[in-house]
């Protein structure tokens, strides 16, 4: 039965072929469930009300098929697509599955392996663009080591600004309407990953030839398997107008990449996570990068699929819920205890400011006094969110 909480396009939620057509295969045990047809996996996304899919070349189009059997395979999307309305909002590379990348792609000791990373990548730039795709994510996940000695990771820095340098001269001189969005990760597959949290990445931006096409991709497991906070990350990239993308999920922290269902693990985390997205005005996909536990078959995937979004739209009415609690927002007011004057002073830097702060009469131990009612607070937070409040 449908109710508030059913998705809907309008949601723009999207999810990755790879993600409802994991198996459940892991590290030390076969697939619990077969592999999906990634045409059926995008018609039955588009049934349970996604908007978007998005796929490494890969989950399409197989390794190393022929040109004859990609464009049979890119016709059949394109018809799924017209037929059900569903958008391809996002597409990357697979540079990790095969042998060759066994020590990285674009930051390989061998420079054949870097430039075959590079031809592979523009060949799957060219698919996704003709599939609709907006934005192209980057997840190095072979891009590091184990052994440090082998690799100068000053050098890799500029192996991989190499290849994003070239790769965006690629897409200029196509002239395809697309960004790039870089995903972090700290480790897993390698015992190191380059560039290990967004704030890496962020920086990483700087350096390259066409800051402004490049962005972050953002995901939950990822800064958390770091012990980080993720919401900050957001937040940061939000700022700097960097969020291009986020991948959502589950995780426990500290541990190996669960990418389990949105919400999942650490609840009052996502709310605060969806209020961020939802208040900050996010108008990019809201892409779950899960999976299904290893116990479900093919229509438990689903259950999953349908989870992640109504776990999102259920949080999303939470956080309306608590920004409009009068005893919230009076509390919020008052720890707050804004200040024009100073205000003015701070935002304003310069010698006619620096003159006027270092007179000016505050008292440290006046300042102290102030108690700030975070208990109270978030106790209504809790209450919101457990149903009880509003
Ligand atoms: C892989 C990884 C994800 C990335 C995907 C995009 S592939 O599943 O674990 O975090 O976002 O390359
Ligand atoms: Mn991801
Ligand atoms: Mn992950």
């Amino acid at each position: 039965m449908p109710d508030a909480f059913t998705p809907k396009p309008e949601h723009r939620f999207t999810f990755g072929l790879w993600t409802t057509s994991n198996p459940g295969r892991d590290p030390f045990g076969e697939p619990t469930r077969p592999a999906l047809d990634p045409i059926e996996n995008i018609r039955k996304m588009a049934e349970i009300g996604a908007w978007g899919f998005n796929f490494h070349d890969n989950d399409l189009v197989p390794f190393g098929a022929g040109a004859a059997e990609r464009d049979k395979i890119v016709k059949n999307a394109k018809k799924a697509m017209t037929d059900t309305g569903i958008v391809c909002s996002m597409a990357t590379t697979n540079l990790f599955s095969h042998a060759v990348f066994k020590d990285g792609a674009f930051t390989s000791n061998d420079a054949r392996v870097r430039a075959y990373a590079i031809q592979k990548t523009m060949h799957a730039i060219d698919l996704g663009v003709e599939l609709g795709a907006k934005i192209y994510v980057f997840w190095g996940g072979r891009e590091g080591a184990e052994v440090d000695l082998a690799k100068d990771p000053v050098e890799s820095m500029k192996r991989m600004r190499e290849a994003l340098n070239f790769l965006t001269r690629y897409v200029k001189d196509q002239d395809y309407d697309l960004t790039f969005a870089l995903e972090a990760k700290p480790n897993e597959p390698r015992g190191d990953i380059y560039l290990a949290t967004t704030g890496n990445m962020l920086a990483f931006i700087e350096t390259l030839d066409d800051k402004a096409m490049v962005g972050v991709n953002p995901e939950y497991a990822h800064e958390t398997m770091a012990g980080l906070n993720f919401q900050h990350h957001v937040a940061q990239a939000m700022e700097a107008g960097k969020l291009f993308h986020i991948d959502l999920n589950g995780q426990k922290m500290s541990r190996f990449d669960q990418d389990l269902r949105f919400g999942s693990e650490d609840l009052k985390g996502a709310l605060l996570l969806v209020r961020l997205l939802e208040n900050h005005s996010y108008v990019g996909p809201r892409h779950f990068d899960a999976h299904a536990y290893r116990t479900e078959d093919a229509e438990g995937v689903w259950d999953f699929a349908r989870g992640c979004m109504r776990t999102y739209l259920i949080l999303k009415e939470r956080a309306r819920k608590i920004d409009d609690d009068p005893e919230i927002r009076a509390l919020l007011k008052e720890i707050r205890n804004d200040d024009e004057k100073f205000e003015a002073l701070i935002e304003k830097p310069g010698k006619e400011s620096a003159e006027k702060l270092k007179k000016a009469k505050l008292n440290p131990e006046e300042l102290a006094k102030r108690p700030l009612r975070y208990e109270r607070l978030d106790q209504l937070l809790h209450e919101v969110l457990m149903g009880v409040r509003g």
